[in-house]
């Protein structure tokens, strides 16, 4: 039997809250790996991170740091990406970047494995994933818009703080207990952690998620609508964003409205959905099943739920979509991508 190939791999962001679910899916997919680097910025070089018995120690990310690397994956944020992805393609590695760098670059594929992996081979050096409220929406629609097409959406969502780095759940946990205890709360991270202005998250729902744009939207919500076309491959799509902060540690929820644009049967549709790649089927109202937060968390499926016709609208389509922000909207995302390239 040929050998597998093994790889020369680097994260980047390894000491963050989407670098830790990787090296786990690494470790546990046994990712066919022979040197891993493990990098973040100066704070945390020198942290010892044990994976698959070893112990390493984490570097300062540097130009340098990816002489030798073939395969890069990118959680540190736009600029990090944009400071030294371009050091990692001209070392020959490919980069999988979970920022939103170079999403909408028209030379860099959007990858979600479900809808599009004939993308990746179209790469020039990066992937982009997307952002994990646009993977879960896109996993979901896809089989809807293979059969019926889609012309709408219309999509408001409920977002976990872990989406917003380890120092947001730190604040939630805090905020929660000091508010049991009857003490003041001092937000310091959420809604933005760069904007001056901060908002409780314990025991409340923030209508902002990143920094609002010209067009009164947040760049969140225009990432979804941007994102959407680019990954369903058409720019006629409607889609309608409003992003909002929820007091869950892991796991995005998300409401939609959906006209397809063909008519359709409802059973057609839950059929569709439970034979999805990458989507459980979770709708039950008689016996109260449906998606929940606290179940999808640390599970890689995008669940589906409270399928319902529309009453205004006959081709008008209502549902509850579920899934773990940090894995499939993050972490298991990009490491499909990865398997991909090294496995096919
Ligand atoms: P986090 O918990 O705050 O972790 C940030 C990571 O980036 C840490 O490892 C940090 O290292 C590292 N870092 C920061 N500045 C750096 C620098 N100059 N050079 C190298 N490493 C640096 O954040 P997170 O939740 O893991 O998210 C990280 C990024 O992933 C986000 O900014 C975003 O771009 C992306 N993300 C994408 C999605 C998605 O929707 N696909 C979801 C969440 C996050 P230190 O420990 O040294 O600070
Ligand atoms: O807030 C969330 O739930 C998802 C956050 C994603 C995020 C956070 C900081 C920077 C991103 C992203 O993936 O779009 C970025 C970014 O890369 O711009």
């Amino acid at each position: 039997m040929p050998q597998q190939k093994l790889f020369n791999v680097a994260i980047v962001g390894a000491t963050g809250a989407v670098g830790e679910q990787i090296l786990k899916l690494l470790e546990s997919r046994n990712f066919p790996i022979n040197k891993l680097k493990l990098l973040s910025s100066a704070r945390s070089a020198g942290t010892k991170i044990t994976f698959k018995g070893e112990v390493i120690t984490v570097q300062e990310a540097t130009p340098d740091s990816f002489k030798g690397i073939e395969i890069a994956l990118f959680s540190a944020g736009g600029d990090v990406s944009k400071s030294f992805a371009p050091h990692a393609v001209k070392h020959g590695a490919v980069c999988i970047d979970n920022t939103n760098a170079y999403r909408m670059d028209i030379n860099t594929p959007l990858v979600v494995p479900e809808v599009n992996i004939e993308k990746v081979s179209e790469h020039k050096g990066i992937i982009a994933n997307p952002n994990c409220s646009t993977i879960q929406m896109v996993t979901a629609l896809k089989p809807l818009q293979d059969r019926f097409g889609i012309s709408r959406v219309i999509v408001s969502t409920y977002q976990a703080v872990s989406g917003a780095g380890s120092l947001a759940i730190d604040e939630m946990l805090r905020q929660t207990q000091a508010s049991l205890n009857g003490e003041d709360i001092k937000p310091s991270i959420l809604p933005v952690g760069s904007l001056p202005v901060k908002h409780q998250i314990a025991f409340n729902a923030i209508p902002q998620i990143d920094k609002f744009q010209e067009n009164g939207y947040t760049l969140e919500e225009m990432k979804m609508v941007n994102e959407t076309k680019k990954i369903m491959d058409d720019e006629s799509i409607q889609v309608t964003a409003t992003c909002v902060r929820v007091p869950v540690i892991y796991g995005h929820s998300e409401s939609l409205y959906v006209e397809l644009k063909n008519d359709y049967d409802l059973e057609e549709v839950k059929q569709l959905l439970a034979d999805a790649p990458g989507v459980t089927l979770v709708d039950d109202p008689a016996n109260q099943q449906y998606p929940l937060a606290t179940d999808a968390a640390g599970k890689p499926d995008v669940f589906v739920g409270r399928l319902r016709r529309d009453l205004g609208f006959e081709r008008g389509l209502n549902m509850w979509i579920v899934s773990d922000n940090l894995l499939k909207g993050a972490a298991w995302n990009a490491v499909q991508i990865a398997e991909h390239i090294a496995i096919g």
